[in-house]
């Protein structure tokens, strides 16, 4: 696979537009919340790598992922708040919740993002196992927290 070749927070950071005035929704949830929370840090840490306000980073909580189409919604309706970025861990188990979770989630924030036109950041890590979940916070492929927030700045910098 593809992402198994690169390290997913090696992002190109040239070009991305003046973030310093804008205001995002970072919305995390809190199963597998040790792992969650390095995906927030990453976030957090790489939107003020790049000039935003810690002011201006709006942080929530929500239990699982599948709560995350709301919460990005309750964000995203805030005229304010220029980017969600929304961050879960789901990972396999015995039967297929994982599967109703993330159509969901992926589902539920294209809407948001649609009907209130503004990034809304799918980043949700989908493991196997709780290895591969860590392998993509902050481990062999990077942390898909960088990568989220990354995705937001370079969202806003699209004009038409
Ligand atoms: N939420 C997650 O963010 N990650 C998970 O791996 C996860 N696994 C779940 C497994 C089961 C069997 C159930 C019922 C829920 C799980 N959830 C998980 C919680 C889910 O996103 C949501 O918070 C709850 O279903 C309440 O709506």
């Amino acid at each position: 696979m593809a992402s198994a070749l690169k390290n997913l927070s090696d992002y190109n950071s040239d070009n991305l537009v003046d973030i310093t005035e804008k205001k995002f929704g970072l919305l995390v949830a809190e199963w597998n919340k040790a792992i969650t929370d390095t995906l927030c840090k990453g976030a957090y840490e790489t939107l003020i790598k790049h000039g935003a306000k810690p002011e201006n980073i709006i942080r929530n909580t929500v239990p699982g992922s599948f709560e995350l189409s709301l919460g990005a919604q309750l964000l995203a309706q805030n005229s304010d708040i220029d980017a969600v970025i929304c961050l879960g861990v789901v990972i396999k188990g015995e039967t297929k919740h994982d599967d109703y979770i993330c159509h969901a989630v992926a589902q539920g924030i294209t809407q948001v993002s649609l009907k209130y036109n503004k990034p809304v950041i799918f980043g949700l890590v989908t493991t196997n196992n709780e290895q591969q979940a860590w392998d993509r916070a902050g481990g062999k492929h990077g942390n898909k927290g960088v990568e989220a927030a990354a995705t937001a700045i370079h969202m806003l910098g699209i004009s038409a």
